[in-house]
């Protein structure tokens, strides 16, 4: 396995296999398979332009013919930073095919979180679109590149502009298809970005064979087959719309995709119509904007059969919303990037539905909900997650002192989310132990956020925790004790985006104190602090001694 990456144990691996779970397959494999027999049916649909199997497969195989002309080699890793446009699904199997690995940056990702990308991963290219959401992407991708001298490559998906040394994306798909040796299905395939647990996000390996078992458990959980049309509406580059199942699991069976450039009702609504779409995948904020706007506008939803909705918590209440608005079924999906997920089944019934994040797809999940000392807690009491599986991985890359905290010694990975399980095996996720906000579905690291904090002349100390939010369900709150004069939101979020951090990281409401308070042991006292970001400034003054 690649240097830096932990494999399974070998009697795990070998039960996997003799399960049929994994079965030596490479990713780039999964679109082969279907030209025979999908090959002039439509694959792709981006605005006017539609592939079919045949034609995206010949692209991928062009393009990764022209990245091997570049000098990229296979296990050599490449940093993707691509909004929802075809050109990633045709490199992501482009990448698979040559056997290097892509690393998915999220496109509202920024200088620091590209620099830190490219070199936890050591990537040998870069590959950008040249003005995504109002950004000119060139640009950073020219300073990074100028900052890092092992990043040879940087590839521009549209206009590379003025800039020296910048690749046309087009000049790859120009290149003759040739004969490339098959990636080892055991090793790692592609990095996927962590929802963060300290400090900045971590890389997570997975390998050809666990990832397309995941593809396959929940393309057949959401019963995907080749009527199926997704809409993909929320970004590729992120686990859940890439393969859970989004755009790869609809690949896998034969059905179309149709990518979204953002998810407004705006857009989304007449693609639905137009292109009688059949699935979707939403975070619970998105899912409550598309039931409001459904009430106000005539759009035709008739085709949509179900709705996933997941990322962050949903409330029932917020569930049956959106069930009854969009008129179809819904799916609860409970995941994350380092591999376990729990989804509703098809068949559940309504109430569990509603109430439970669904059950874990493989049967070879091994669960375990613990108290502080590891030690099991009793059945349907609430405890970390702990998991481990057949697509659940075993080690953060080039991590090995974080990794011996985030497992326990027999490799159960700590999900830090906290969780009960009912008598049905469904899961209810109860909360998190993690320091992480999490922004109806976008992470946010508090360390991360805090460490960039303390940069400024004016803080002394930070400390960031979630409050909550009626349509996000959570927003950050920024505690900070200053030297001097208290800095405004507005000058610490100018000073963040200088630092250039995705936009999603600032901070949503500043609050200035004297002091921060403790725990018994020292520590910052978040919970305190949570408890505090829910009253009024004024109160919240008064109890934890903030400045007039
Ligand atoms: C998905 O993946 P990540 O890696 O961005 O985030 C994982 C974390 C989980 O550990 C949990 O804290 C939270 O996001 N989460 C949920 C949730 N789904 C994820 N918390 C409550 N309810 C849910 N349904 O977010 C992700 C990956 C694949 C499929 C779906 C979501």
């Amino acid at each position: 396995m690649l240097e830096g990456c932990v494999p399974w144990p070998r009697e795990l691996a070998d039960r996997y296999r003799a399960a049929g779970h994994w079965r030596g397959e490479p990713l780039g494999a999964l679109l082969r398979a279907a030209p025979h027999t999908h090959g002039p049916r439509t694959a792709l649909v981006a605005g006017q332009d539609r592939w079919t199997y045949a034609e995206l497969d010949e692209q991928a195989d062009r393009v990764a013919a022209g990245l091997r002309q570049q000098g990229i080699r296979p296990g050599e890793r490449v940093v993707v930073h691509l909004p929802n446009v075809p050109e990633l699904v045709v490199l992501c199997f482009a990448l698979f095919r040559l056997g290097a690995l892509p690393v998915f940056a999220l496109p509202a990702h920024r200088r620091t979180e590209v620099d830190y990308l490219c070199r936890a991963s050591d990537a040998v290219a870069y590959i950008v679109p040249d003005v995504a959401g109002g950004f000119d992407h060139r640009a950073l991708a020219a300073q990074v590149r100028a900052e890092l001298p092992a990043l040879r490559t940087v590839v521009v998906v549209g206009d590379p502009g003025h800039a020296d040394g910048l690749l046309r994306y087009a000049d790859l798909t120009e290149t003759q298809p040739v004969e490339l040796p098959e990636p080892d299905p055991t090793d790692v395939a592609l990095f996927l970005l962590s929802g963060g647990t300290t400090g900045v996000p971590k890389l997570i390996p997975r390998t050809h064979d666990d990832y397309w078992y995941n593809i396959r458990l929940s393309a057949a959980n959401a019963g995907l087959d080749s009527d199926t049309v997704y809409l993909a509406v929320l970004p590729v580059a992120h686990n859940y719309a890439l393969a859970c199942p989004g755009v790869l699991g609809t690949l896998s069976v034969g059905g179309r995709v149709v990518l979204c450039p953002n998810g407004s009702p705006d857009e989304a609504f007449p693609l639905i119509a137009a292109e009688r779409v059949t699935v979707t995948g939403l975070v619970p904020p998105l899912g409550l904007i598309w039931a409001d706007a459904v009430a106000n506008r005539s759009a035709d939803l008739s085709s949509l059969r179900l709705v996933q909705v997941g990322g962050s918590h949903v409330t029932p209440e917020a569930a049956r919303r959106m069930s009854a608005a969009l008129g179809c079924r819904l799916q609860q999906s409970f995941g994350m990037a380092e591999g376990l997920l729990s989804q509703s089944r098809l068949d559940d019934p309504e109430d569990l539905l509603l109430t439970a994040q669904g059950k874990p797809l493989s049967p070879d999940d091994e669960i375990r909900i613990v108290d502080h000392d590891d030690h099991p807690v009793p059945d349907g009491e609430t405890g970390e997650l702990l998991v481990r599986g057949p697509y659940t991985f075993r080690g953060y890359y080039r991590a090995p002192d974080h990794n011996a905290r985030a497992f326990t010694d027999d490799g159960f990975f700590r999900t830090g989310d906290l969780a009960r399980r009912l008598p049905t095996g469904h899961l209810v996720i109860t909360g998190r132990r993690k320091d992480v906000i999490n922004r109806g579905g976008e992470k946010v690291s508090a360390e991360e956020v805090e460490n960039h904090v303390l940069a400024h002349p004016a803080v002394a100390q930070a400390a960031l925790v979630a409050m909550p939010d009626p349509l996000l369900g959570e927003r950050s709150c920024l505690f900070v004790v200053p030297r001097g004069e208290a800095p405004r939101l507005g000058q610490l979020t100018s000073f963040l985006r200088e630092r250039g951090i995705a936009a999603y990281k600032l901070p949503d409401r500043l609050r200035v104190l004297d002091t921060l308070p403790q725990t018994a042991v020292g520590k910052v006292d978040k919970a305190r602090l949570r408890e505090e970001a829910t009253k009024p400034p004024a109160r919240a003054a008064r109890t934890v001694g903030a400045r007039p």
